[in-house]
């Protein structure tokens, strides 16, 4: 995985490197120490319940009743400002503009905590490529010619092997395909690594997962999910937050809340009738 600075994280390079190359890049020194502890706080605040929330991609090893070891925190834009900052940072969105097209939306912003014993996800690829274990449901050719989402991790814990950084398999996203068992992930994936404040960047139909967590330590990012702006999200954000939130937002926070993009739309109507509703 190439690594790059805020200074070195040249958009036209990075496209290179997850279309063509690893599918996954490393980018240090977007955010502060003030940052990443607040984000960190209010993660460990609304997940110290093990409640009973959706979670993906937790594996067989999970079944056994060690579910609460992965957490989810949901909505994250409604629970601190900085979420709003890292999720519109300029430097990664300039990269996604040349990714996703100019005018891309997030499906989600979530936090991924892994607790110490957690033992980690099954390979898998990310939303929409999520279900393409069931490739009849999607359209021949398997997206075979763009991208249709991009991952971003800002790790809020160090990611070490020992405590289950990301793995993936370099190059995996050429084969725009779900993983199986005969493609050995364990044997061949590497991990992204890196300290608090990192972030992973990577195409999302890279294959990949969260490794068991071996250390004596939480393992907390925040996963933030891009889509080209046609994809429905995964999350219905603007039904979650409250309307002052929406008002206030900036210009990119309104385009990644999919605000700028009208449908699906009753455009049988009169036109004062159907933006009723809309922010
Ligand atoms: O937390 C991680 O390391 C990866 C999480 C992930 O891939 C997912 O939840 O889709
Ligand atoms: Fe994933």
């Amino acid at each position: 995985m190439r690594r790059f600075t805020a200074e070195t994280a040249d958009p036209a390079t990075i496209v290179e490197e997850l279309l063509h190359g690893d599918g996954a890049v490393g980018i240090s020194g977007l955010f502060t120490p003030e940052e990443i502890a607040q984000a960190r706080a209010i993660v460990m605040t609304h997940s110290e319940e093990a409640a009973d929330k959706v979670t993906h991609f937790q594996g067989a090893a999970a079944e056994d009743g060690r579910l609460n070891l992965q957490r989810r925190v949901w909505n994250l834009l409604a629970k601190g400002e900085v979420f709003s900052r890292m999720a519109s940072h300029p430097v990664l969105m300039d990269i996604l503009r040349k990714f996703l097209g100019t005018e891309f939306i997030m499906g989600s912003i979530a936090a991924n905590r892994i607790l110490p014993g957690g033992p980690g996800q099954e390979p898998h690829v990310d939303y929409p490529y999520w279900d393409f274990h069931r490739a009849e449901t999607h359209p021949i050719g398997l997206n075979g010619s763009f991208p249709m989402n991009a991952q971003v991790s800002v790790l809020l814990d160090p990611f070490t092997v020992e405590s289950g950084a990301t793995g993936y398999v370099p190059g995996s996203q050429k084969e725009l395909r779900y993983p199986t068992p005969e493609d050995k992930f364990y044997e061949k994936c590497e991990q992204m690594t890196g300290a608090p404040g990192d972030v992973a960047l990577f195409y999302g139909v890279t294959w990949h997962c969260a490794m068991p967590n071996n250390a004596d330590h939480d393992r907390s990012a925040i996963l933030i999910q891009y889509l080209p702006k046609w994809v429905k999200p995964m999350e219905d954000m603007p039904a979650a937050l409250p309307r002052a939130f929406l008002d206030q937002a900036s210009p990119d926070l309104r385009q990644l809340l999919g605000l700028n993009y009208p449908y699906p739309e009753v455009l049988d109507t009169a036109r004062a009738g159907n933006t009723e509703g809309r922010a």
